[in-house]
């Protein structure tokens, strides 16, 4: 082959290469032929019906979408018509759509506003792209939530705190006069799942992002994220007053302090007319806050909140603060801090909460705040980003963990008290709800650093948008668009999603263990290790001793159990009654203890352990089994990141083995591997510039 055409054959070879780049909006030609001839004749026409039946930036989108989508999937044109709706499409809300057949060979997607009539276009194109029937097409869909923000841990220097997949998206410093196409692929990938929101900034945030060199550098961000109805929110830092403004105090109850918030607030809306609000990490993890002056969250919360009120903003403000405190529970200080704050807070402030009282651990308990605040609106935050759980390494699929916060039963207010019921507003009738989910997202180019780590994103996005959806159909879907819909890829790749997260527990942190992680990047082992603070030190949360292993949270021990609901707390009190899944989240257990195996507790958490090695072995298993049925690029990324995770799980259970052994005392039982080196070849391990770690060398 000549050497021309040799090199033509090879860039169209990578034009068309799957680098993940589309992610789960690929509209690949639909190869079953019936199914695309049937697709085809029912669908030549879209009928848009919205309130104007004017075009608009999201009606462009949305009929952009749908021309590219139907032309990938069935190699036909669509003709996207514009209509006048008769009136409000019942059910479909403020964002929401309903999708019904017009004829033979038409659908019409039907919205109360533009950027519903867009998440109707992506419903549709969905529905297609999973092969579902359109036969009876009748679909009508709303957000229960909100408020569906992403939160971006981005710093302005480009790197990204807990970010895994490559540098941050935003690049700054060529803003504003540079956008890359990045932006509006981010904000329709967004879209796609019905997200709303992005907060582009870090909560330990940087108060240069408020001066107007870097409002105009947002604003510019915000116009390209707007035509896919994205609001842009920013992490405001307490102290900016002081930093930016000269003043002498941060004190939230100053006029001066008031005055110079409420000016700040007026610029940004001058640059972002439709900004969505402040996230604000105050008196957490060393942050600026009120408490600084003598002041309480709410009066921090609400001076913000009066600054934005009058141009429709709200704040996030987060429940996520802890100090030393010796007597007191790490894990029962939120609680205790804002509980006697409900009703104090204005109405456009929405206390964010982390769904566990610890820090996004690969499993913990209910945050006890969810319930306790009836009047005041809860947000719920989560981690999309696996900064416990692997990070970009690891496969962990995420929406069994989101599932599992959402449908916690605090039973504060009876059974059926749900956290999702709570963050939705309708359990104690609140109009402003919210939830966010850490991004994961980042400069790589599939975006999300692992190949399956997509999918987490895409959880978030439509269990953001319907909580009551299950998380196993949704790694259906995300599997059916992002990769095939052929039954081996789905059976295969779908048992690898469900199973993860649960593997990587086992791996690392099985029974309710938490907090057993190396310093500081997290990556790791490291139940031994000395961090300098209590409450960053694991043996503050395992509790290892000669009699047993686990942190006694019940009314012997720090009692966290009292801030729960009664039903909760006895349940959960008990050994006989806590699920085993929390045991040492809950109680200190003797090394003995009969389980409901009929092991003891010490060989049960070695076959736990066990286990988790074993889960990864099987992920490899079904993933070789697709060999052949994925393109050779994604699946040889796959294979190489398992064989790291299989020798990261070996470590796991090897570390943790050998340490927790020292207490019991005891063999390890039958078929569990031998360790395959010492205690202190695990501990004198050291990683270096792990990902997502700025500060760390
Ligand atoms: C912890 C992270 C830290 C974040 C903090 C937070 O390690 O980087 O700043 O959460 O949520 O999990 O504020």
């Amino acid at each position: 082959m000549p050497a021309m055409v040799a090199l033509a054959a090879a860039l169209a070879c990578r034009a068309s290469a799957e680098d993940g780049y589309r992610l789960w909006l690929r509209y690949d030609r639909i190869t079953d032929r019936a199914l695309r001839t049937g697709y085809a004749e029912g669908v030549q026409k879209v009928i848009l019906e919205t309130p104007t039946g004017a075009d608009s930036p999201a009606v462009s989108a949305a009929r952009a979408e749908l021309t590219a989508g139907m032309r990938g999937l069935l190699g036909s044109e669509v003709s996207v018509v514009l209509e006048k709706s008769a009136g409000q499409v019942a059910g479909a809300g403020a964002e929401g759509y309903s999708l019904a057949r017009r004829g033979d060979s038409a659908v019409a997607i039907a919205a109360n506003s533009d950027a519903g009539a867009l998440h109707g276009a992506f419903a549709l194109l969905r529905h297609l792209q999973t092969h579902r029937p359109i036969g009876g097409l009748a679909v009508t869909s709303a957000p229960r939530i909100q408020r569906r923000i992403l939160d971006h841990w981005d710093n302005l220097n480009g790197t990204v705190e807990r970010g895994y997949a490559g540098n941050s998206l935003w690049e700054w410093f060529v803003l504003p006069d540079y956008k890359t196409p990045r932006y509006r692929d981010y904000a329709r990938a967004c879209a796609s799942i019905g997200l709303n929101g992005s907060v582009l900034t870090n909560v330990n945030a940087d108060t240069l992002a408020l001066t107007p060199a870097y409002l105009e550098k947002a604003a510019a961000i915000a116009g390209e994220l707007r035509p896919y109805g994205i609001r842009t929110y920013l992490s405001a830092r307490f102290s900016a007053p002081i930093e930016l403004g000269g003043l002498r105090t941060d004190d939230p109850l100053d006029p001066a302090v008031m005055a110079w918030w409420r000016a700040k607030a007026d610029e940004i809306y001058r640059y972002i007319p439709d900004f969505g609000g402040f996230l604000v990490k105050a008196n957490s993890e060393g942050q600026p806050g009120p408490q600084d002056f003598g002041r309480t969250h709410a009066d921090g919360a609400n001076m913000l909140a009066d600054a934005l009120a009058p141009h429709g903003g709200i704040v996030m403000w987060r429940a996520f603060v802890y100090e030393v405190q010796p007597g007191v529970d790490r894990v029962k200080q939120a609680y205790r801090e804002f509980t006697p704050l409900d009703g104090r807070f204005r109405p456009n402030v929405v206390v964010q909460i982390k769904n566990g009282p610890l820090d996004f651990q690969p499993r913990e308990p209910f945050h006890p705040l969810f319930g306790a605040m009836p009047r005041t609106p809860l947000a719920l935050e989560l981690q999309i980003t696996q900064e416990y759980l692997g990070a970009s390494i690891q496969l962990a699929y995420l929406g069994p963990l989101f599932q599992e916060a959402l449908r916690s039963d605090t039973r504060t207010r009876g059974p059926g008290s749900t956290v999702a019921r709570i963050v939705d507003g309708s359990l104690d009738g609140h109009s402003l709800s919210v939830i966010a989910g850490v991004a994961n997202t980042g400069k790589d180019r599939n975006w999300t650093g692992h190949p399956l780590a997509a999918a987490n994103w895409y959880a978030f996005g439509r269990l953001a948008w319907d909580h009551t959806l299950d998380s196993g159909d949704i790694a259906e879907e995300w599997t059916r668009m992002t990769f095939s819909s052929d039954p081996d890829v789905v059976a295969a790749l779908g048992a690898m999603l469900r199973t993860s997260r649960e593997t990587v527990v086992n791996y690392s942190m099985p029974l309710g263990l938490h907090h057993i992680m190396a310093t500081d990047h997290h990556y790791g082992p490291g139940p031994w290790a000395a961090a300098g603070r209590p409450d960053w030190t694991p043996a503050y949360y395992h509790r290892a001793d000669e009699k047993g292993l686990g942190a006694d949270r019940t009314a012997t021990g720090t009692n966290a159990l009292e801030e729960y609901s009664p039903e909760v707390a006895r349940a959960w009190g008990d050994t006989s009654s806590c699920p085993e899944e929390l045991l040492l989240w809950f109680h200190h257990v003797p090394w003995d203890y009969r389980m409901r195996s009929g092991r003891i507790l010490w060989d049960e958490l070695c076959l736990r352990y066990q286990r988790g090695v074993d889960g990864v072995r099987q992920l490899q298993r079904d993933w070789d089994s697709l060999a052949g049925l994925v393109d050779g690029e994604r699946f040889a990324h796959v294979q190489a990141l398992l064989r790291r995770q299989e020798r990261d799980a070996r470590e796991w259970r090897d570390a943790c083995l050998l340490y927790f052994q020292q207490f019991s005392k005891r063999p390890l039982p039958g078929g569990v591997e031998p360790p395959e080196h010492t205690l202190d070849y695990y501990e004198a391990v050291q990683l270096h510039y792990v990902p997502g770690t700025p500060s760390g060398k």
